[in-house]
Formats: structure tokens, sequence, C-alpha cells
């Protein structure tokens, strides 16, 4: 018995044969069970130790799960009298506020597939959204309207369009929800239900749409959380991925609402030295970021010390050991690395700090299996480099996507990374498989380059490609961004030359040095190789 009437999504999902293999712990609720996450996140809180502590907290105010609580099911009453109904999809639209976070909430808890976008993209992009997801609701942060009506004008029918974050505005979600019930029973989604589309920050073709169902979101609550995270309602959480991206979404809303931690959202955009006051402000416990936010910070931080944290995540892009040992001396603290994709919604191999083994992404979150295959999908043994492999109780289901057959193989979630599987079960990272450098025949990865490159002080950000050579196949090359001080020149390349041939075997290094002023990068902060590789051919 679903509580999803409106099919759209349901009816475009892979068909069964066609989804990877899910792995459920035993007290695991099932797929055609009643679930609805926030009625788990949420209401449930009312009867736990934190229901009146703080869930939210901004410069301007502060919201317990109490009120949080209220504010969600008013607003999910005000969008059901719009006349939506469950299973209706709900694009939302806002930088990391507790205003969107409330929102994502309702949508959800409403039944609704939320549809949260990145708050960089443009109305090209969020046509191309609107166009797969046919969202019947819009939902957007007064601040960002401008390129989402371009979008809506884009299309031939009429979309509603709702704003929240202005309390002065007369027809915006707040004035909407203020005279509502403050009561709301939650949907009564089953756990197959569909919770989100996440559209992946993929690099290169037209986006993917990764569906996640109450029962997703939910099993990734359990399990990387749990097992590696370790958090606990004393916690106050601070990063700086977008909600509309899964690892912020997990990350800075629903991971610290399942132990009923606190979450602060810093308002202005976040440079390192905002994010470092934001931090102290709010004596975070637990920062989250991507791996060259946290280079940035290393030198603020090092002067402006935040003594209430204690745990660092890492995702999104290889962690540097250049970047893991500068943060450790200037914090002490030993990062937690992991690796996660929108496929899987969250991080599936990664280690606590405690068990941290310098130069590997960690071991296998419990609940995952991973292992390496070679190009016919069979397991290589320990040691061997080959296509990263994993399945566990998150997994990709692309909404009417031929590219399911590439991402899920024998029950399998390919995530289109390379690595190596040590004796001890440590995952060591090579590279994105079609960024694997081939040279001279020898197998490079452009991360353990720029691992190299970003020990150089000279060096403050880099990203190392292969670029085509009638001699070798390929020569490494290496785009780098210098730090403050350096001077670009023939002298230069040749010193980080030999700094790379001092610390790895000599065939690694990059043949080609080129200097720019910044890196091309996602809206989730990942560097973009193909745009660097393209460089050569304009
Ligand atoms: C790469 C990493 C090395 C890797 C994500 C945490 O990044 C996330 O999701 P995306 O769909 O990208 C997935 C791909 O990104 N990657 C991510 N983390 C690492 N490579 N080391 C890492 N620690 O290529 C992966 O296949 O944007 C990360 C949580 C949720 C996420 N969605």
């Amino acid at each position: 018995m679903t509580g999803q009437t409106d099919r759209f999504v349901h009816d475009r999902l892979p068909s069964r044969n066609a989804w990877p293999v899910f792995i459920y712990a035993p007290d695991s609720p099932q797929g055609g069970e009643p679930l609805n996450l926030i009625h788990e996140l949420l209401d449930k809180s009312l009867q736990a130790s934190w229901a009146d502590k703080v869930l939210f907290r901004d410069p301007n105010q502060t919201i317990t799960y109490r009120e949080a609580h209220v504010l969600v099911n008013q607003r999910a009453c005000a969008m059901l009298h719009m006349g939506l109904e469950p299973g209706n999809r709900v694009l939302l639209r806002g930088t990391n506020s507790i205003g969107f976070a409330l929102a994502w909430l309702a949508v959800v808890k409403a039944g609704l597939v939320a549809v949260a976008t990145m708050p960089l993209l443009r109305a090209k992009e969020l046509s191309e959204i609107i166009a797969k997801a046919k969202p019947q609701l819009v939902l957007c942060d007064v601040s960002l309207l401008s390129e989402i009506n371009i979008a809506i004008n884009e299309q031939a029918q009429s979309l509603p369009l709702i704003s929240f974050g202005d309390s002065a505005a007369y027809h915006d979600l707040e004035s909407l929800s203020a005279n509502q019930s403050k009561n709301f029973e939650a949907c009564a989604t089953i756990g197959d239900d569909i919770a989100m589309l996440a559209f992946t920050s993929g690099t290169t073709g037209s986006p993917k749409v990764a569906c996640h169902s109450h029962l997703d979101v939910w099993s990734a609550c359990n399990a990387w959380p749990r097992h590696v995270l370790n958090s606990t309602e004393h916690d106050v959480v601070v990063g700086t991925p977008p909600l509309a991206f899964t690892f912020g979404l997990g990350g800075l809303l629903l991971f610290p609402m399942a132990v009923g931690a606190s979450v602060y959202f810093a308002q202005g955009p976040l440079n390192p030295e905002t994010m470092v006051k934001a931090m102290q402000h709010a004596a975070c416990t637990i920062c989250y970021t991507a791996p060259t936010f946290y280079r940035q910070m290393t030198t603020v931080i090092a002067s402006h010390p935040v003594p209430s944290l204690r745990i660092s995540v890492s995702a999104g892009e290889a962690l540097p050991d250049a970047t893991r040992q500068s943060w450790k001396s200037a914090t002490g603290l030993e990062m937690v690395d992991g690796i996660g994709a929108t496929e899987l919604f969250h991080i599936f191999i990664s280690s606590a700090a405690e068990n941290v083994r310098t130069g590997t992404i960690g071991q296998v979150v419990p609940g995952y299996l991973a292992c390496v295959m070679n190009e016919s999908g069979e397991a290589l043994p320990p040691g061997q480099i080959g296509r990263l492999a994993v399945r566990g109780p998150t997994g990709c289901k692309y909404m009417s996507d031929q590219r399911q057959q590439s991402y899920v193989v024998n029950g399998w979630n390919i995530t289109g990374d390379m690595a190596m599987i040590d004796i001890d079960g440590y995952v060591h990272y090579q590279s994105r498989s079609d960024d694997m450098i081939i040279s001279a025949g020898y197998n490079i990865g452009g991360p353990e380059v720029e691992d190299a490159l970003l020990s150089h002080p000279a060096v403050a950000e880099c990203g190392v490609v292969g670029k085509p050579d009638s001699e070798r196949g390929m020569v490494v090359q290496a785009f780098c961004v210098l730090s403050k001080g350096y001077k670009p020149g023939p002298e230069l390349i040749k010193r980080l030359q030999d700094h790379v041939k001092s610390s790895l075997a000599p065939y690694k290094y990059p043949r080609d040095i080129v200097f720019l002023n910044q890196l091309p990068r996602t809206p989730t902060g990942k560097l973009q190789r193909f745009k660097l590789r393209d460089l050569n051919s304009t």
C-alpha cells in the first residue's frame, strides 16, 4: 500500500532486475512497510531527550526540535492546501538556511518528492531539471528568484512559485503557513515511496537523476553516521556542502536529526575566514567540507583555533595526504575521509579518526560490501587495482536513464573509480576510471601526483591530467595555482618536477606544468578534469 497517489517517479524507476542488490540490517524496515523519514526524524524527537534542545541556529534565531516540528507541520499543511498530492514533485532552491531546511522536511513529511537544486545553477540548468522532474510547485529563497523566474517563463505550462526567507512578504511560504494547523499527520508513505530526486553533479553529459526512497535515506542515516561518525545529541554541526548535494543533506540536516544534534547555518558566502568564524561562534564540534576548502582553512584555523571541534569530515574528492597532515598540525585532529556518491546517497567507505590509515580512504562502512573488479566484472584479489564496486543498504536507481546499465552491473554499484583494496580492507584510491593516465604503458592516478605537488609550499591548488602525446600515448600534465609570493616560470617548473621525482617513482612526474589563476570546478566543488584536458585543444 503506497502513500503516493501520483506515480510519476515510480513509473520511471528502472525495472527491479536492473536495481543493485540491496543488503539490509536485520532490524531494518522492509520497503513495503510503513515508513515516513520525517516521522522517524522529527515526530519521534518529541519523545526523545532532545525535544527541547536546539535543532537549528543561525546568527538571528534558534529553533528547537519541538518548534521545528510545528513549523514543518504548518508548511506541510500549506502545501496540501495548494492542492498538491503525495508523489508530486516540489523543486526547492535556496542556500543553506533554516527556511530551506524546514521546507525540505515539510515536503518529504507530506509525501511529496523533494527536488533540491544547487544555488549556483543558472536558468538553463534549472530548465533541464524542470523538464525532467516535472514539478508541480517551486519553493525558492527570495534571494535566488531571478534565474528560476527565467527558467519558469521558458516552460509552456504555468508553474506556481512560492518564495521563502523574507518575513515581510505577503504571499510567501512563511505567511501561507502562519495560520495553518500546528498538527499534521505524516503522509502514510511506505519505505519504497520516493522521498527525493538527486541530480548528479556529473561532469559530462546530461544530468542523471538518482531516486531515493524513504527507506534509502533512512538506511543511510543508520549506516555511516552510526558506525563511523558516532555523533551524539551534544554535537553542533557546521559545513559548506549545499543541502541540494546529498553530502550536505546528510551531514548538515538528516544525520544530526537522527541523533538529536544541532546545526548551525552561517549566513552569507562561506570562505575560509567566515567559515572558521562561524565554527568559533557556534562552538562547532563537527565540520563538513571538501579537501580544497580544508586546505584553504588551515592557515586561518591555525591562528584562530576552534577548541570545540572534534571531528572534521572530508568528502567529494580524493583527500591529499599533504592536506591531511597540515590540518593535523593546525588542529591536532585526524581528518575523517569518506567516499560517497549521489547514487548511494552518502559515504560507504570511511574510517573513524582512531582507525585512519594514512594514504587510504578507510575501510568499507559496516552494512556495505566493497570489491574491485576487472573489465569483465570479475572480483580481483587484494592488492590489485580495478574498478570499485559496492553494494549495501543504499544504491543506484536512475529515473528513466539507460545509464543505469553502466552504473549497476551484476547487482554491484560501479562508482566509476579505480581503487585497490589491501589485505586489511583499506581502500587505496587511484582516480576516476576515465581520468586514469596511461603513459608509456604505466597507469598513473592524477590524485597521487597532485598530492606530491601539494606538499610543495608553492602549490596552493592543482589538477593533474593526461595530455595526448605521440610518443608515450599520454604525458602527465599538471595545472597549478600558485601560493602567494611565488612567480611562475621555467625555474619553478624545474623545482616542482624535482620535488615530485623525489617523492614518487620518476615516471610519474609532470612533464608539462601549466600555471592558472584558478581551477575549473562544479557547483559541488569538484575539479573538472575534462575542462583541464580541453585547455590543450583550445
Ligand atoms: C568522488 C571521492 C575520492 C568519487 C558525495 C559524500 O561526492 C559525492 O557524490 P558525487 O555524486 O560524486 C561521487 C564521486 O566523487 N569522491 C567522493 N568522495 C571521495 N573520491 N575520495 C573521496 N573521499 O569519484 C565518487 O565516485 O558528487 C560524497 C557524500 C555524498 C556524496 N554525494
